[in-house]
């Protein structure tokens, strides 16, 4: 991908500054945060520059929302409180009573409980079909499907998707393709390039990159599907506040160079993990043998800073390794700069135990961070002797 592919120039450049120019009263460099849940009129419905009520538009959310647009190279940007309230908003502005949704079977845990705990109760049924394949992804899909959701690559298990293969399944069965692009990012891979209807993304991850911001978002090109979204985002009202959208942009500005980090020291720490005598398994679509690795290299500029790794040692040595790392941090969550680790079982993916998502008892999951990469390694070296 060449980065002049990039609306508004390289990534970085658009990353910095698509959605806000200085100032021009005050030549402020950076959009203030404006901290105003109601906004003057002048005269009844004479609104100044669209604004009238903060959970219908605020000024620092709607930058943060031409901003996620351009880095995606989509035309229409949502923000939302959470990942999970851009997901419930992506859902009820797809779906009724009656419709189906193909689901991957290794997805985010609060995804795959969202669906079946709530939206089954409204009359929504799902199937499960690994993202791995598209022909099983379209044998899932019945003439009620709508949607055909997918993570790639996944949480936890790092598989990967061929998004224009996954696209061409979904529209030939009239459905649209969803897909949550919080591992990969933007920087990384561009979903909406290569056929997908709608990306979304928890920004509370990479994108916020700072595990100091809770957030969410929608991008697409479907100006009906964008309207329906902005209806749900003022009518339901899961908003981000104008501190949460600031700090959120001022992740984005730097996703680049942090992308590249992460990208170098998870490489390495896969490259030791690899040769380990207590590891059965390294899943990283950057590896040659990945079952996704070919689709990974076509669609990503590189691989990402996730990774999951299997324990020779089953369920104790997962805990294990989990319990005795000093840098990486035992905490739920990913994609800010310092390095996390977690047993997904047991975490993030309780939800799915006893499902057809259920994860590997023996699985850790690493977020590596954008620390010095030989303490990372040897955190990593000494957490399993
Ligand atoms: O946590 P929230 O911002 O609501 O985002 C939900 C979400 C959506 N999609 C994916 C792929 C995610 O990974 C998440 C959140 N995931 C974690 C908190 C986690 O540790 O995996």
């Amino acid at each position: 991908m060449a980065d002049n592919d990039f609306v508004g120039g390289g990534f970085s450049t658009t990353a910095i500054h698509a959605g806000w120019d200085p100032d021009g009263r005050t030549g402020a460099v950076n959009v203030p945060i404006y901290a105003s849940s109601t906004f003057a009129q002048d005269g009844v419905g004479g609104m100044r520059d669209g604004f009238e009520y903060a959970r219908t538009g605020n000024p620092t959310r709607r930058v943060l929302e031409a901003n996620l647009a351009a880095i995606e190279s989509g035309r229409y940007g949502r923000g939302f409180a959470s990942g999970m309230a851009a997901t419930d908003a992506m859902l009820r502005a797809a779906l009724r009573p009656g419709d189906h949704i193909v689901i991957p079977d290794d997805a985010y845990g609060g995804t795959y409980r969202l669906i079946d705990k709530v939206f089954t109760q409204w009359g929504i049924t799902y199937s499960v079909a690994p993202v791995i394949d598209p022909e099983a992804v379209a044998a899932a899909m019945t003439p009620q499907t709508k949607l055909v959701w997918v993570e790639t690559p996944t949480n936890p298990l790092l598989n990967v998707g061929d998004i224009e293969a996954l696209a061409a399944v979904a529209h030939a069965g009239d459905a649209k393709l969803v897909v949550d692009n919080t591992f990969a990012t933007p920087y990384l891979q561009q979903p909406l390039r290569q056929g997908a209807d709608v990306v979304l993304h928890s920004t509370t991850k990479y994108l916020g990159g700072h595990s100091d911001v809770v957030g969410g978002a929608i991008i697409t090109d479907d100006e009906q599907l964008d309207a329906d979204i902005a209806f749900l985002q003022n009518g339901a009202g899961a908003v981000p506040g104008p501190f949460d959208a600031y700090l959120t942009m001022r992740g984005v500005k730097t996703l680049a160079v942090r992308m590249e980090r992460h990208c170098d020291n998870a490489e390495k720490i896969v490259e030791f993990l690899g040769t380990h005598p207590g590891v059965e398994k390294v899943l990283y679509p950057g590896l040659a043998d990945h079952p996704g690795h070919e689709a990974a290299a076509r669609q990503m500029r590189r691989f990402g800073g996730m990774l999951s790794v299997q324990l020779a040692g089953g369920r104790d040595a997962a805990l294990d390794f989990c319990a005795r790392t000093k840098i990486f941090t035992l905490a739920e969550s990913l994609g800010g700069i310092e390095s996390l680790i977690e047993h997904p079982g047991a975490m993030t993916h309780a939800s799915t135990a006893g499902s057809q998502l259920e994860v590997p008892d023996n699985l850790v999951r690493l977020s590596v961070g954008i620390e010095d990469a030989e303490d990372l390694l040897e955190d990593v070296r000494q957490a399993l002797a």
